[in-house]
């Protein structure tokens, strides 16, 4: 059973709302470079460097990391050892002020192998983290720093977050597992 927790307007609203607070935080957008993580988090990125360039009128480079392979804890029982796989971010982030983002924040784990394949990468300033759901049942020190919605859950629950470029729609569902 889905239970529809933002529909399309109200998600959109909410990218809104974290853009003006991305700029507001960092006093405008000199030096930012967002990272999406895969898959959604890349879209959702997109998203916030269209909604930067409308309101601060620069661009804003979005780079792109694919962490699946960093986790180090769901997929060790079927990889020997966690291996880069195409971690294109594309961007350089040297100095930069990166603001990682990523679709749903649950135990943390994907945002600390995002953190280690940034360091690999070059010394940013400074990393933020946005997140458009933070589910809870953190089991890492990681917070983050722009959130969408807070969806409080239970661990058979399952949040479905839906954007236009992949799902033909935008949306967020709360879904019995
Ligand atoms: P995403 O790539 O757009 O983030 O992790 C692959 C996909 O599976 C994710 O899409 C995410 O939406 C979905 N997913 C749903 N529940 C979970 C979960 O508990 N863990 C992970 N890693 N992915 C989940
Ligand atoms: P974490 O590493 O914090 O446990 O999980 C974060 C990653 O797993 C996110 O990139 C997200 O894609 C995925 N994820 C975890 N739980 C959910 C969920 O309930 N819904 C969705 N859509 N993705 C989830
Ligand atoms: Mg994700």
């Amino acid at each position: 059973m889905a239970k529809e927790i933002y529909d399309s307007m109200a998600m959109k609203r909410a990218l809104t709302r974290m853009t003006y607070e991305i700029i507001e935080k960092n006093k405008g957008i000199d030096n930012l470079v967002l990272v999406g993580i895969k898959t959604r988090g890349i879209y959702l990125a997109k998203r916030i460097a269209a909604r930067l360039k409308q309101l601060e009128g620069a661009d804003v480079a979005v780079g792109e990391l694919d962490i699946s392979l960093y986790r180090d804890d769901r997929h060790v029982a079927t990889t020997d050892q966690p291996v880069v796989k195409d971690a294109k971010l594309a961007v350089d982030i040297t100095d930069k002020h990166v603001i990682l983002v990523d679709d749903v924040l649950f135990t943390g784990r994907t945002i600390r192998a995002a953190l280690d394949a940034l360091m690999d990468k070059g010394r940013p300033k400074k990393i933020n983290l946005a997140v458009l759901v933070d589910r809870g049942h953190r089991e890492l020190p990681i917070r983050a720093d722009f959130v969408g919605k807070n969806i409080p859950t239970s661990l058979n629950e399952q949040v479905a977050v839906y954007v236009e470029e992949v799902d033909g729609k935008d949306g967020i569902d709360l879904k019995d597992l």
